[in-house]
C-alpha cells in the first residue's frame, strides 16, 4: 500500500520500522491479551505505545515518509495504535472486573460459620417443665386437657363450690375483665375450672392433666408472679380413694425428681375438695417444700360437672410449674424465669 521513501537520514530505516509496526500489529494484541498481571500489561503498554516504542518511533519517522505515502503510513500507524489500545483497554477491564470480583468476595460476609456456631435456641424452662410433666402423666395413663385463660365467674368460682360472696373467693386475688355483667368475666386464678369443663365434656372414667397459665393480682416477689403456670390433675372413676391421690403424687414426684424423694400431705382447705391437703416434697437437705394443693373432689363440684356423687368419686390436684422448675434447678428467685435474660435461660 505504501512505499516509504528512502530516508535521507541513514539512521532511520523507515522500511524496517514499518515492518516492526506490522509485526506489532500481528502479534501485539495476542501478547497483550496474554498479559498475566496488571504490571505486565503496564509494561507492554509502555513497550508498544510508550515514548520510546516502535509506534512512537514510527510516528517520529513520518517526516521521512514520502508525502504521498504519509496518508497510508499514518493510517496504518493509527490503525495499529487503535488496535493495541483496544487490546490494552480490554485486558485492563478484564483485570478490573477480576479485582472487583475478588474485592466483593473478600468483603462478602460469610455467615455460614456464624450460622453454624449460632445457637438454634431451645424451649423455655417453663415449657420444658410443662412438657416433662405432661410426658410423666401420659406415661401414667393420663390425657392432656386445656381450658381458656379468660373464664367466667361460674367456671372459676361458682361451679367449684364457691357461690357469690363465698369468703373462700378471697383466697385468690382476682383480675376481672370488663366484659358482660360486672365481675362475671375474669382471668382464671387457677387451672381448676378445667376440672368442670372436662367433666362436662367427657364421660368418666376421667384421668386428665391440664397445664396452663393462671393470673392473680399478686405482686411479684421471689416466689410469686402475677402470671404463672399451674398443672391441674383430675381423676374421676368408681371407688377412687385418698390413697390413690397420695400414691399418684408420690409416683410422679419420684418420676420427676428421683426415687430418693418422698411426699407428704398436710391437711388444708379448698372449697372444691373435701378433704383437702397441701402436698410437700422432701429435699436432699431434709426439708420439705410445698408443691401444691389437692383433695377429693367435693360432691358439689361433681354435681356441677353433671356427675352423680353416689356413683363417681375422684381426686384433684394443682401445683405451680415455676415452683417445680425452681426446685429442680435450685433457683432461688422465680422472677428469673420471666426476665428473659438469655445468659440465664441458656443454662437449661
Ligand atoms: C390452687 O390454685 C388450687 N386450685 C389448687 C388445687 C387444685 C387444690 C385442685 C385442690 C385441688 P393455690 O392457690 O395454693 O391452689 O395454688 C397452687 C400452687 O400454685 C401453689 O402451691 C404454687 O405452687 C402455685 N402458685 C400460686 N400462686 C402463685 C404465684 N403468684 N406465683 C407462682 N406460683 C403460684
Amino acid at each position: 500500500m505504501m512505499a516509504a521513501m528512502n530516508s535521507p537520514d541513514a539512521s532511520v530505516d523507515v522500511h524496517e520500522l514499518l515492518d516492526r509496526v506490522r509485526r506489532l500489529a500481528a502479534d501485539g494484541p495476542a501478547t497483550i491479551a496474554a498479559a498475566a498481571t496488571v504490571d505486565e500489561l503496564r509494561r507492554l503498554d509502555g513497550e508498544f505505545l510508550g515514548k520510546t516504542s516502535v509506534m512512537s518511533q514510527a510516528k517520529a519517522a513520518m517526516r521521512f515518509v514520502a508525502p504521498e505515502d504519509r496518508k497510508s503510513v499514518g493510517g496504518l500507524l493509527n490503525e495499529v495504535r487503535t488496535a493495541l489500545e483496544a487490546a490494552i483497554g480490554q485486558r485492563q477491564s478484564a483485570f478490573d472486573s477480576d479485582a472487583r470480583r475478588e474485592r466483593l468476595a473478600a468483603e462478602a460476609l460469610d455467615l455460614s460459620e456464624v450460622m453454624d456456631a449460632a445457637p438454634t435456641g431451645h424451649r423455655h424452662l417453663i415449657s420444658q417443665t410443662r412438657e416433662m410433666l405432661e410426658d410423666a402423666f401420659v406415661g401414667l395413663g393420663f390425657t392432656v386437657a386445656e381450658g381458656p385463660e379468660i373464664e367466667t365467674d361460674w367456671y372459676n368460682f361458682e361451679a367449684l363450690n364457691m357461690p357469690e360472696g363465698h369468703p373462700a373467693r378471697s383466697m385468690w386475688d382476682t383480675l376481672y375483665l370488663e366484659a358482660g355483667e360486672p365481675e362475671s368475666v375474669l382471668l382464671r386464678t387457677h387451672t381448676s375450672p378445667v376440672q368442670i369443663r372436662t367433666m362436662l365434656r367427657e364421660e368418666p372414667p376421667i384421668y386428665v392433666v391440664a397445664p396452663g397459665r393462671a393470673y392473680r393480682s399478686d405482686t411479684a416477689d421471689a416466689t410469686h408472679l402475677p402470671v404463672f403456670s399451674q398443672i391441674e390433675g383430675l381423676v374421676i372413676d368408681r371407688g377412687i380413694t385418698f390413697a390413690d391421690l397420695a400414691g399418684t403424687i408420690e409416683t410422679f414426684v419420684k418420676l420427676l425428681y428421683g426415687s430418693e424423694r418422698t411426699t407428704r400431705l398436710r391437711p388444708s382447705f379448698f372449697p372444691f375438695t373435701e378433704p383437702s391437703a397441701e402436698f410437700d416434697m422432701s429435699t436432699p437437705s431434709g426439708e420439705w417444700v410445698e408443691l401444691g394443693g389437692c383433695g377429693m373432689v367435693h360432691p358439689n363440684v361433681l354435681r356441677a360437672g353433671g356427675l352423680d356423687p353416689e356413683e363417681w368419686s375422684g381426686f384433684a390436684f394443682g401445683f405451680g410449674l415455676e415452683r417445680m422448675a425452681m426446685q429442680r434447678h435450685g433457683l432461688d428467685d422465680i422472677r428469673e424465669l420471666i426476665t428473659n435474660d438469655v445468659r440465664f435461660l441458656a443454662q437449661f
